[in-house]
């Protein structure tokens, strides 16, 4: 028999975007490492498909926040771009274009009555900053994002309540430099990597700072990927190696971000095998005191580990310590190759829960990527993803689950209200409610799209 899964009064039902995947090249902005990745290597990319136009979210936002609300969506993320705001990259002079067009883009926000969350960066380092000075690596670097952050709270600071500093931190060094799938597209720079998660906490309490001097009335928060990792077995190896993984891959900003320190047992090998950052008291001081009010969580996979297979590195990497474990029978994402497993949406709130002082915090994003989706479109026009609909259902149960036993969580925001652009994977994997034909830009509403707005008006749903 169904039950009704009700959530509690005033929770958060949307989705999120960011700047460089939604607005398009417009105005006069500065190019990020995204766009300079497109323009120097384009076959990098899914049809090579680049951000120029992307969702044209700079020309349609009155019309996309219309649609949103339409969906019965009572809140919104998307970011600011640093190389659209500022001028000045050195000085943090804002642009007065920019400036323009994100006031514009909270008005039109507030006028649907959406509640906006302003996050501050989404992989979109300014080219100038990485090629001058080494991007995150540099701490002149982090001083210019906090003169970023400063300006885009003197503009627009009592106008927001919720802010983000960092989406998705961990992925700057993981795609960079470990792993190779995002620009700079380095592999097995273990020490250059820990220095940018340095970096970027260190980046996150400046930004934190500033917005605490400044006596908003507003929270400031970050969003963080917490990726459960999954030993294979019992056994000590596997055990160690989860413990590590969670340890380098979710402590080492989700700790920082909540208690403003870091994790003892990440610093002690990091420390025995000579790759520990470099940082002052000063610095140590800084995350220490400027602590989140909330955090916002991205999940859409696992990650299942092992003991390391791998004894050998040129240089240190993370992986001396665990190896990614492909557990037979996992049930997969057909499109997107990834597994899914709604449980974990549980285990997460019960960790921040139990070990993390229940902080206030809310699914930031969680979707399902399809490709081709074309395919499932209708004759009236709507595509009938109940593929994404089952996969909501689901998670969205477990999150419930966690709720009903005491988690703090506050909302749910999926991935994305309408298609948009995915770095190199461009427009291959669709996660919208609002599907976007890239020819003309015309929007339509997918089956889950009315489904959100049935579960937003009544705060929950059969199952
Ligand atoms: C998240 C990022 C988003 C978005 C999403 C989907 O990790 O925060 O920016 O890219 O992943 O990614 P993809 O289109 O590669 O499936």
């Amino acid at each position: 028999m169904k039950e009704k899964i009700q959530f509690p009064k005033d929770f958060w039902w949307g989705a999120a975007t960011s700047g460089p995947q939604s607005e398009g090249w417009y105005g006069k902005r500065h190019e990020n490492v995204m766009d300079y990745w497109y323009r120097v290597q384009r076959n990098d990319f899914f049809n090579g498909v680049g951000p120029d136009v992307a969702s044209d979210f700079y020309h349609k936002y009155k019309d996309d926040f219309a649609m949103c609300r339409q969906i019965g969506m009572n809140s919104f993320r998307t970011s600011i771009q640093w190389t659209r705001l500022i001028k000045d990259l050195e000085t943090g002079e804002p642009d007065p274009e920019g400036v323009q067009f994100y006031k514009d883009v909270i008005a039109e926000a507030k006028k649907n009555g959406i509640i906006l969350v302003m996050n501050l960066h989404h992989f979109d380092m300014p080219i100038e900053l990485l090629q001058k000075y080494g991007g995150w690596e540099s701490k002149h670097v982090v001083e210019l994002f906090a003169k970023f952050a400063k300006t885009a709270f003197e503009a627009f600071g009592n106008d927001i309540e919720y802010w983000t500093t960092f989406n998705e931190p961990m992925v700057i060094p993981e795609a960079g430099y470990l792993y190779g799938f995002h620009y700079p597209k380095l592999v097995g720079k273990g020490k250059e990597a820990v220095q940018i998660i340095f970096n970027i906490n260190l980046a996150s309490a400046m930004a934190i700072q500033e917005y605490r001097k400044m006596h908003l009335n507003g929270e400031i928060g970050i969003i963080l990927n917490l990726t459960p990792a999954y030993p294979r077995s019992d056994s000590k190896e596997d055990l160690d190696a989860a413990a590590f993984a969670d340890d380098f891959f979710n402590r080492s900003f989700l700790d920082p971000a909540v208690f403003g320190t870091f994790p003892k047992t990440l610093i002690e090998i990091l420390k025995k095998d000579n790759v520990l950052w470099e940082s002052d008291e000063k610095e140590l001081e800084i995350i220490k005191n400027n602590t989140v009010d909330f955090i916002g969580v991205n999940y859409y996979h696992p990650k299942r580990v092992k003991a390391p297979e791998a004894d050998h590195f040129e240089n240190w990497m993370p992986d001396r310590y665990f190896s990614d474990y492909d557990m037979p029978g996992k049930r997969m994402n057909p499109y997107r190759g990834w597994e899914i497993f709604p449980k974990a949406i549980y285990d997460i709130a019960k960790n921040v829960q139990d070990n993390y002082g229940n902080i206030k915090w809310f699914i930031s994003e969680n979707g399902m990527g399809v490709e081709g989706e074309e395919k499932y479109r209708k004759e009236n026009g709507e595509i009938e993803d109940d593929y994404r609909i089952e996969f909501y259902e689901e998670h969205l149960a477990w999150l419930n689950k966690a709720i009903q036993e005491g988690s703090n969580c506050f909302g749910y925001h999926a991935w994305t209200p309408f298609d948009c652009w995915s770095w190199n994977n461009a427009y291959k994997n669709r996660y919208g409610f609002i599907a976007i034909d890239l020819n003309d830009q015309k929007r339509t509403i997918k089956k889950s799209g009315y489904w959100l707005k049935d579960v937003a008006d009544n705060n929950g749903y059969e199952y």
